[in-house]
């Protein structure tokens, strides 16, 4: 069901090499999208009906989605799930409210400060997948930090399904509608992305478009990158899990199930320096599966190559391994789990012991679950309030202080034979450098 990689001995020079993982080919499907967003460049509206026609089966009246049914699915919206999305937006909001930046003013000498202003973007379009993954979880997780930062203006997209009377799923509304979001499409694919980056008559363009999706949207994101901010790309979903010999097998069995519902190539690594846990994980394996809903898409998940239960000599060296992996998601199921948690360098999220784990991240532990996958979070982080700001730096220096510097930069200048640099400073002081 899952495979073993016997790593204990000597670890291999490069680590990322024999580690499992999925390889998700964006670059192939950019040249089936380019023509797509040409088309929504060219003739908006026009193009995503025929578009919307093509793919999702469904003749749009208009592209946005009437206030009335915004409204209509918060009224129709289950009691228990109004219940969670409301409380897994309060602690969303109490994370990320946490995470606004404060202006700085640095006095860099006598009468010259820089002073770091932190700026919202403008308008940010928010990606919703349909089909199979319907999350409003993910509307949380993208509306709420954009709206702490302080964006003043948020539109989301997401897929008109013909089964839902050509709107996107009610779910997703009803969580635009808890959230206060009002602006919502019906449009999906890389066609609505491009629908944000140029804009269409019934849509403003943005300045910056999030959310997950297929591998579509990730090549239109890539594709319009640059006139359009994005956030990462996301691929399929991963959870590594570093485990000692007192992680209970039912708990890490639950765990890498968890994850690998998301997709038949979601990844599931365990790390562990015991063979009894690895192989009280692959006795437990099979009973979980089978017991839960989707239990042929983890299978594959789990029999799949970017899967595996990868064994070490320690967790020294199991450390070493979930560094080199940089796991989107990483379980510590040791003893001592916050102190091994401490060592971690590179993951997209930690979950500490027993009762953190990845689940309550996905819904309601109040961090984001949108996080760097592939390896990314080596150089990464997941979506947060920074990732709508920009900070802006303001340069003020007087007099005195711009004479107290000329001689430096005119040096640099020079040194750089740049003179004009250099003559843009004298020319404030009759051409002199003052000394
Ligand atoms: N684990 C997914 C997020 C998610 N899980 C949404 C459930 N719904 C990627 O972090
Ligand atoms: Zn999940």
């Amino acid at each position: 069901m899952i495979s073993r990689i016997d790593l204990r001995g000597v670890l291999p020079e490069d680590l990322r090499a024999v580690l499992p993982r999925a390889d998700l080919d964006v670059a192939a499907a950019l040249e089936l999208v380019r023509p797509i967003c040409e088309d929504v460049h060219h003739r908006g509206v026009a193009a995503l009906r025929e578009l919307t026609k093509r793919f999702d089966g469904v003749e749009l009246a208009s592209t946005r989605v009437p206030a009335e049914a915004i409204e209509r699915a918060l009224g129709a919206l289950d009691p228990k799930v109004r219940a969670a999305l409301e409380e897994s937006i309060r602690r969303a909001r109490l994370v990320h409210r946490d995470q606004r930046r404060t202006d700085t003013t640095t006095r860099v000498v006598p009468g010259g400060t820089v002073t770091e202003r932190w700026v919202p973007v403008e308008r940010v379009g928010l990606y919703v997948p349909g089909g199979r993954a319907v999350y409003p979880s993910s509307v949380v997780m993208n509306v709420v930090p954009a709206q702490e930062a302080g964006v003043g203006s948020l539109a989301v997209t997401s897929p008109a399904q013909a089964e839902h009377g050509g709107l996107p799923h009610p779910t997703i509304l009803a969580a635009c509608a808890l959230l206060g979001v009002n602006e919502v499409y019906a449009v999906g694919g890389a066609q609505a992305v491009a629908m944000f980056a140029y804009g269409t008559e019934e849509c403003p363009p943005v300045t910056m478009v999030t959310g997950p999706g297929n591998v579509y949207v990730a090549a239109a994101k890539r594709l319009l990158k640059g006139r359009i901010g994005i956030d990462s790309e996301a691929g399929p979903t991963e959870i590594a899990i570093l485990a000692d010999r007192t992680a209970d097998p039912v708990h890490v069995a639950a765990d890498l199930i968890s994850q690998a519902e998301h997709d038949v190539i979601a990844a599931a690594v365990l790390v562990t320096d015991s063979t009894e846990l690895a192989e009280a994980v692959e006795k437990e394996l099979p009973g979980q599966v089978a017991a839960t809903r989707h239990s042929e898409r983890i299978a594959e998940a789990l029999a799949g190559r970017q899967s595996g239960i990868v064994l070490v000599s320690g967790i020294d060296d199991g450390l070493k391994v979930v560094d080199a992996y940089a796991a989107e998601h990483l379980e510590i199921m040791t003893a001592d789990a916050a102190a091994v948690a401490a060592r971690v360098r590179n993951a997209g999220a930690i979950f500490i012991g027993p009762y953190s784990p990845v689940s309550l991240g996905d819904y309601l532990a109040g961090s984001n679950h949108v996080l760097p996958t592939g390896g990314c979070a080596c150089h990464s982080s997941g979506l947060s309030v920074q990732t709508f700001l920009r900070g802006i730096h303001v340069i003020d220096y007087d007099r005195d202080a711009l004479a107290g510097s000329a001689a430096h930069v005119c040096a640099l200048a020079d040194a750089e034979d740049l003179p004009a640099h250099g003559a843009a400073i004298r020319a404030r002081f009759d051409w002199e450098i003052p000394q």
